[in-house]
């Protein structure tokens, strides 16, 4: 059957599964919207395509799916560009579909042309320009095909406006390009030999757990060969959810604000064994005194990570599943007695130092903020969160379970991603509750989605964390650049006159009893909803603590003065994360 370029678009789309994009259309692109209706795939109007892309990217993190982002050439494509970077380092498939001038004028600097497959070569995982529409049915199979397999990423097809109203045969692919199938790595035998012997070998053995384990679907099996081998486990920021967050080997998150008792572990460790994570700078404090006694065990799919900032001792360029099912098979079952003990002795001092063992004041801390949500929701909630403080905190305290996603910017920490990604989320998890955790500065990068959130009716709840400043930025002043504030202090807008404007729903908190209040009251809307709350600019709970200073070691943290330390909360806090 002959079919034009835009509807061979939305007939490979429906083919993939794909059931809603994101996107604003332009004269570059607006033939393709115009069949879009016979498709039956919804279409979400954002208010600045960088929110598409963002939200693609939430879709695709919270669905395992591939995310769909749509623009128009120049413009609308150059605002993806931060969606796609942020998704690139995040390992997120999506597919950014863009329009183009036509062919016959690529290259004038016609109106609204930019070249975008240029501007986007070193953030995509692969992109094309589509200038011959006997190529799109393929294009489009294969663009898919390469944005899930292996390690996910961005993919983008640029669409010149003729090849969007050509004509030709629908032929439908019968399998992606062999170009685009690569068959995922198979473990070493000799490199996983000297995984198991070290593995058996060892006496303080510790988990790094990365958001490969997730994309991979091992976290049963991590479970099993913790719990077979006695080893801790520690999960990246994006790993969170890997590893059953109250399970007696949970260590916590590790890093530059990670759990003292993880990044602890991992000095003391006399063996790594990192699944599917990069050692980000974040995450390794000071390289050069990274983990010295430790031998180190990294199994990823992409061999580029592999001995590039951490050296390994062994090397296994795998996909997971192959290679954590036959560790757990071979490792041989050990207790690791004294090193569990030694652990467990170090989290109970750790935990006097932990802001939520402190009664709270009259300042409202933000620990309590999100401890609130985690208790109000159980911990089922799909998290959201900005970058910041508040994405921290959101990390430290809200425990995650794996039953629900935990989203966030973490590789290129994007402000203005949380808002626009949780509308991508909401739509993956119709039947969840979905919170964006974000800070005033992050919130006014993306508030104009408020917009989005009325017009799809999603039942979001905004959890602000008004402290009005730039507070991640204004920390590191305060502490390392004598407290010169540049910048950073917001004059911010009335923001519950402002979400009523939109028609949304606002409550604002500024103590504890008032945050509870308000959470409860929020989870009764069955619209979007915000709940600002007032926090500190000053001061010691302004701070996001622990924290490892740049260029130190990852234990070399610095700690909140203690108040009072050891006041029991009822919860054994930081073991719960
Ligand atoms: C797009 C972007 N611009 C700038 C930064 C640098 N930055 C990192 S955290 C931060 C402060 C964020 O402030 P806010 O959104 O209010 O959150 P808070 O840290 O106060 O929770 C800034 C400016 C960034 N990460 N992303």
């Amino acid at each position: 059957m002959r079919k034009t370029g835009a509807q061979i678009v939305w007939e490979m789309l429906q083919r993939e599964g794909v059931e809603v994009v994101f996107g604003i259309p332009g004269g570059g692109i607006i033939h393709t919207y115009h069949p879009r209706q016979e498709s039956g795939i919804h279409h979400v109007l954002v208010r600045h395509e960088q929110s598409a892309a963002h939200a693609a990217d939430g879709y695709a993190r919270a669905s395992g799916r591939v995310g769909v982002a749509i623009a128009t050439s120049g413009p609308g494509a150059t605002n993806l560009v931060t969606g796609i970077a942020t998704a690139m380092m995040d390992s997120s498939p999506i597919v950014c579909i863009t329009g183009q001038v036509g062919t016959s004028v690529l290259g004038t600097d016609a109106f609204q042309e930019a070249d975008i497959t240029g501007i986007t070569l070193p953030i995509t995982k692969h992109n094309f320009v589509v200038t011959d529409i006997a190529d799109l049915a393929t294009t489009i199979r294969d663009a898919f095909e390469i944005a899930r397999s292996g390690r996910p990423g961005p993919v983008l097809i640029d669409l010149p406006s003729d090849v969007q109203q050509a004509e030709t045969e629908f032929v439908v692919p019968e399998k992606p390009s062999a170009y685009a199938l690569r068959p995922a790595p198979m473990p070493n035998p000799d490199a996983l030999d000297r995984a198991v012997e070290l593995i058996d070998r060892s006496h303080r053995p510790v988990v790094l757990a990365g958001r490969g384990v997730l994309l991979s679907g091992t976290a049963d099996k991590l479970l099993g060969f913790a719990e077979k081998t006695t080893t801790p486990v520690a999960v990246t920021l994006l790993g969170k959810g890997a590893f059953p967050p109250s399970h007696p080997l949970f260590l916590g998150m590790m890093g530059m604000h990670g759990h003292p008792t993880a990044n602890h572990a991992i000095q003391q460790a006399d063996l790594l064994i990192a699944l599917g994570m990069r050692f980000d700078d974040r995450v390794t404090g000071n390289p050069a005194s990274y983990a010295v006694q430790a031998r180190k065990i990294h199994v990823d799919i992409d061999e580029a990570e592999i001995d590039k900032v951490i050296p390994t001792d062994v090397a296994l360029h795998a996909d997971l599943r192959e290679a954590l099912a036959e560790m757990l098979d071979r490792a041989r079952p050990a207790s690791h007695d004294d090193w569990i003990d030694r652990l467990k002795a170090r989290r109970v001092a750790d935990q006097d130092r932990d802001t939520l063992q402190q009664p709270p004041t009259e300042d409202l801390p933000a620990p309590h903020i999100i401890d609130a949500i985690y208790q109000a929701t159980d911990g089922e909630a799909v998290v959201v969160t900005d970058v910041g403080q508040n994405q921290m905190w959101a990390a430290q305290y809200y425990a995650a379970t794996g039953h629900r996603p935990f989203l966030s910017s973490g590789g290129l920490g994007t402000m203005g991603f949380g808002l626009p990604a949780a509308i991508g989320a909401q739509f993956a998890c119709p039947n969840d509750e979905v919170w964006a955790i974000v800070g005033d500065g992050g919130f006014q990068m993306s508030l104009h989605e408020l917009a989005t959130l009325v017009q799809e009716q999603l039942p979001i709840r905004i959890a602000l964390i008004n402290n009005r400043c730039l507070g991640m930025v204004r920390q590191w002043q305060t502490m390392f650049y004598d407290g010169r504030y540049e910048a950073t202090d917001l004059l911010n807008p009335d923001f519950t006159r402002l979400a009523e404007a939109y028609g949304i729903g606002a409550y604002r908190a500024s103590g504890l009893a008032a945050a509870q209040d308000a959470i409860s009251a929020a989870r009764d809307v069955r619209g979007p909803v915000l709940v600002e709350f007032e926090v500190a600019r000053e001061g010691e709970l302004s701070h996001v603590y622990p924290m490892v200073p740049r260029g130190a070691a990852l234990d070399e943290m610095i700690h909140r003065t203690p108040v009072a330390a050891g006041i029991p909360t009822g919860r054994p806090s930081w073991t719960a994360r």
